[in-house]
């Protein structure tokens, strides 16, 4: 009873807009700022109840919208493993935030906690942070709010402004009691990622320079920490780092602009840095999980996009080779295989399957990529917006560990793999670990923008979005690659499709805003361009 009346005081101090719903979907809750404070408030209770449920293991809260605009603001929940929130809590969650009053808020809690079995005397404990977002202070001020109502019981580890991935890593780190995975604070991340990239350059370096456009965002503070602890072997040049001008965040910046726009920011071409042939440069998004990387063509000038397809199919290739090398026993044989959704590009799984290496597709939404990935030996994922990571399996690790190699190459080759292990964030795409992975094999590879850029040709493709009355009656199917309803359309679509050579195009609600999303790529720009028309307009 004390506690219920802790709550109703701390929900008193954050009512519940009128007229607005709540959900949390695949990034969290995630809208305009201003209207987040009661459910931050309420985030904070479920995010106790969760640690509690499962006797106290450390559970992470991460405040960001990542690339949306500077106002909005959003919260996720992240499980011991470091991996997103069970989906089944995600309905809880959803639940606690739309509770129009005190009362009703309170009865919900309740009986939450007694539907989920939860002993409210276990311990709990919570690791959270926040991205560089104005709103950011007031947020988590509503979010402590919420964890203040169990007083003593409640342990927390507030790690301020960081990335979303290193929250992840903390999370995972504290909750892995061998201490194997990583001291569970950014230092220990910041270690953990310079030592194995060290050991993967070895006497390969200095590297060429890298130009790193950070958004205006929490990357720009993660990528100083970093480089502070790694050293001279890669010249980091960071551009784009007014954290605290307002306005600025992923303003004409960033993964999203240059991936969307298919376009330098314009302070990059302003700036010059790309002229000289084949320099790199990469944007992280406004939270530095996602990062995609992109040169000028050396005689044409004209601007060369390398996203996450470009990033999964070099780096699913590289690791497949190194495990041929490493000549693991048979019955170890690792498998590489890469997971993508409707948007990767045609032609990269064309490359891939061409070559060999198993590909999987799947919804949208990190979770779906995650525990398809984690159904392969070595699973590469990548959204072709540039979130993405590689899992490597326990049984691969042991495997990698046990090995007796026979010969200095095979006994490199598995040094390396291990290395790549330690380098690539297990928990969730990571801009900083992925920009290092990128690194480290073009360094092996003795590549250049060029030559990676070189195994396969992007199919021109458009993405629009498509403002409709009421979203929700779309229904995707077959990893959103077709439409279920509304009925017929999905006839007429395909019967577009048929006009355009190589033509491919979906539709799909967006899981984040308020539209539906139209996808369509085929062999000339032209096409690709009309093809996206002709669906919006069925669409519409
Ligand atoms: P929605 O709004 O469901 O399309 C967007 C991205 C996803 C993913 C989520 C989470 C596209 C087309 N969609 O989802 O890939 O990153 O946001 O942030 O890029
Ligand atoms: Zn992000």
């Amino acid at each position: 009873a004390l506690l219920l009346n802790s709550i109703a005081e701390g929900a008193n101090e954050y009512p519940k807009p009128e007229h607005v719903n709540f959900t949390y979907g695949t990034a969290g809750f995630r809208t305009l700022a201003t209207k987040l404070p009661p459910v931050l408030f309420r985030v904070g209770l479920l995010a106790v109840l969760r640690s509690k449920r499962l006797e106290g293991a450390t559970i992470g809260v991460m405040v960001t919208a990542s690339h949306n605009p500077e106002p909005d603001n959003g919260v996720k929940l992240v499980d011991p493993s470091g991996e997103m929130l069970d989906p089944t809590w995600e309905a809880h969650a959803t639940a606690l935030s739309n509770c129009p009053t005190t009362e009703s808020l309170i009865s919900t809690f309740t009986t939450l906690a007694t539907h989920l079995r939860v002993d409210l005397h276990q311990p709990a404990n919570i690791v959270y942070a926040r991205d560089t977002r104005p709103s950011g202070p007031d947020l988590i001020k509503a979010l402590e709010r919420g964890f203040s109502v169990f007083g003593e019981s409640v342990k927390l580890n507030d790690l301020g402004i960081t990335t979303t991935p290193i929250l992840h890593y903390v999370v995972k780190a504290t909750n892995d009691r061998t201490g194997e995975y990583g001291t569970p604070n950014i230092k220990g991340y910041n270690e953990k990622m310079s030592k194995a990239f060290k050991t993967l350059i070895g006497n390969r370096g200095p590297l060429a320079p890298l130009y790193v456009d950070c958004a205006n965002g929490v990357g720009a503070n993660a990528l100083s920490d970093f480089t502070a602890t790694l050293g001279e072997i890669l010249p980091v040049h960071p551009l784009n780092t007014a954290t605290t001008t307002q306005g600025a965040l992923n303003h004409q910046c960033g993964a999203d602009f240059v991936k969307t726009k298919q376009a330098l920011p314009p302070s990059i071409q302003q700036s010059g840095v790309l002229a000289k042939p084949n320099t790199r440069a990469c944007s992280f998004d406004g939270d530095a999980d996602r990062i995609v990387f992109y040169y000028q063509h050396e005689t044409k000038g004209t601007f060369r996009l390398l996203d996450g397809d470009k990033i999964a199919v070099m780096v699913a290739m590289f690791l497949g080779d190194l495990v041929v090398k490493a000549k693991l026993d048979e019955e170890h044989k690792l498998q590489v295989g890469v997971v993508q959704t409707a948007y990767a590009n045609g032609s990269s799984t064309k490359y891939l399957t061409s070559r060999n290496i198993p590909v999987t597709c799947v919804p949208t939404g990190v979770k779906h990529l995650h525990h398809a990935a984690q159904r392969y030996d070595i699973g590469v994922y990548f959204e072709a917006n540039g979130h993405g990571t590689v899992l490597f399996a326990d049984h691969a690790i042991k495997a990698l560990k046990s090995a007796s190699p026979q010969s200095p190459d095979s006994a490199n080759a598995i040094k390396n793999l291990l290395a790549f292990s330690e380098l690539i964030n297990q928990a969730v795409g990571d801009a900083l670990s992925d920009m290092l992975l990128v690194e480290a094999v073009l360094a092996h590879r003795g590549w250049g923008a060029s030559e990676w850029d070189a195994g396969y040709e992007d199919l021109p493709n458009r993405l629009v979005k498509v403002e409709v009355p009421d979203r929700n009656i779309f229904v995707a199917v077959d990893a959103e690659r077709k439409l279920q309803y509304p009925l017929g359309l999905q006839d007429k679509i395909e019967d577009a499709m048929k006009k355009y050579d190589m033509g491919r195009s979906f539709v799909r609600p967006s899981g984040t805003e308020d539209c539906v999303r139209v996808y369509a790529e085929a062999k000339t720009t032209t096409e690709a361009e009309n093809l996206a028309i002709a669906v919006t307009d069925l669409v519409k």
